[in-house]
């Protein structure tokens, strides 16, 4: 089997793309690999996650969560991500800690989290399209006052941010009440099928890592993000594994990132997943990776093909360095 399921890692893809290949890897190698919805979108996509386990290994696992594209023009995210699964997949018989962690673990890997956006971002390269970040959710209006002895218009706009969306300090910084806000944080924590969908499956499982992937600025972020100088009581455990982990990936091209939260390095906000992961859901190791390219250009959401497979490759080194920490829990 070899050989036998054809994707090109280097390309970026419709999400029709990535569905048959995740479903292609299910038929080839389904001693480790299945594919199931967790959720279904508003547009009616359903939300794949491929779980990674070798099914002949029993007793109890930790589990891993890894999610990419839960923001639409974050393109790098959902491609690495697949990297990630064709690592485990394939390497499984040539590679001893690989084997390990297909063997020890139990990967639940979500690659592409907002299919609505991610699609709607890939329809146009007028701006306003391309560098959508929400999800698709149906219109919402507010009513805006226009001035005196004026009537007040009526303005709709789509989508909510989802990584605004999750139940931590929901609604109180870094958010908006605006639907026509980029960072628009929903009706209520868990409005979206998309998060609601995370918050169950992650609650039905053990899970002691949550990995989420976001572009871009190069950094690896812990909790708490809502805060500046806000962290969990293990904050130790977090940022020795966040610098080993930050270690391994400029081993590979010397890619410089920060480590530290959201909070201290870009700027507060709450409601995101990775602090709801660690605050609420109780996991021992969360994590916000942003990837390539560094924060200082301004189109860092158009990234270029020839980039994803060296972002990868040298995510896949601070993944495999969080991996073998939650073995040795
Ligand atoms: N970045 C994250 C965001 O959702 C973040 C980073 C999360 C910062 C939480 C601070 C707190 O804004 C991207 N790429 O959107
Ligand atoms: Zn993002």
């Amino acid at each position: 089997r070899e050989g036998k399921v054809q994707f090109n890692l280097a390309q970026y893809h419709s999400f029709a793309d990535v569905i048959n290949y995740l479903n292609a890897l299910a038929v080839t190698y389904p001693d480790r690999v299945s594919v199931q919805p967790i959720g279904t979108t508003h547009e009616g996509r359903q939300i794949p996650l491929i779980k990674i386990t070798n099914k002949r290994s029993v007793g109890q696992k930790r589990g891993i969560w890894v999610d990419g594209g839960i923001h639409a023009r974050e393109w790098v995210s959902p491609s690495t991500v697949l990297y990630f699964i064709h690592q485990l997949v394939t390497q499984y018989d040539r590679d001893a800690q690989i084997r390990g962690f297909v063997d020890s673990l139990e990967w639940y890997i979500v690659p592409l989290l907002n299919p609505d956006g991610y699609e709607y971002s890939r329809s146009s390269n007028d701006p306003e399209i391309r560098l959508w970040r929400k999800n698709r959710s149906p219109a919402k209006c507010i009513q805006q006052s226009s001035g005196l002895f004026q009537p007040p218009t009526t303005t709709c706009c789509q989508g909510v941010d989802l990584n605004r969306n999750f139940d931590w300090f929901f609604g109180q910084v870094g958010s908006s009440t605006d639907p026509c806000s980029e960072i628009y944080q929903g009706e209520f924590a868990f409005s979206e099928p998309e998060t609601s969908a995370v918050r169950d499956f992650v609650q039905r499982h053990r899970i002691s890592t949550f990995l989420t992937f976001h572009s871009y600025s190069q950094i690896l972020m812990y909790p708490f993000g809502h805060q500046v100088r806000t962290y969990s009581n293990d904050l130790n455990d977090l940022r020795s594994t966040a610098l080993l982990a930050s270690q391994a990936l400029r081993s590979v091209y010397n890619t410089q990132y920060k480590v530290g939260t959201g909070a201290d390095t870009l700027y507060p906000a709450s409601g995101g997943s990775e602090d709801w992961a660690k605050g609420k859901a109780h996991v021992k190791y969360s994590f916000l990776f942003e990837l390539r390219p560094e924060e200082q250009v301004w189109d860092g959401f158009l990234l270029a093909e020839n980039q994803i497979l060296p972002t990868a490759r040298e995510t896949w080194e601070a993944v495999k360095v969080i991996a073998q920490q939650t073995l040795s829990l």
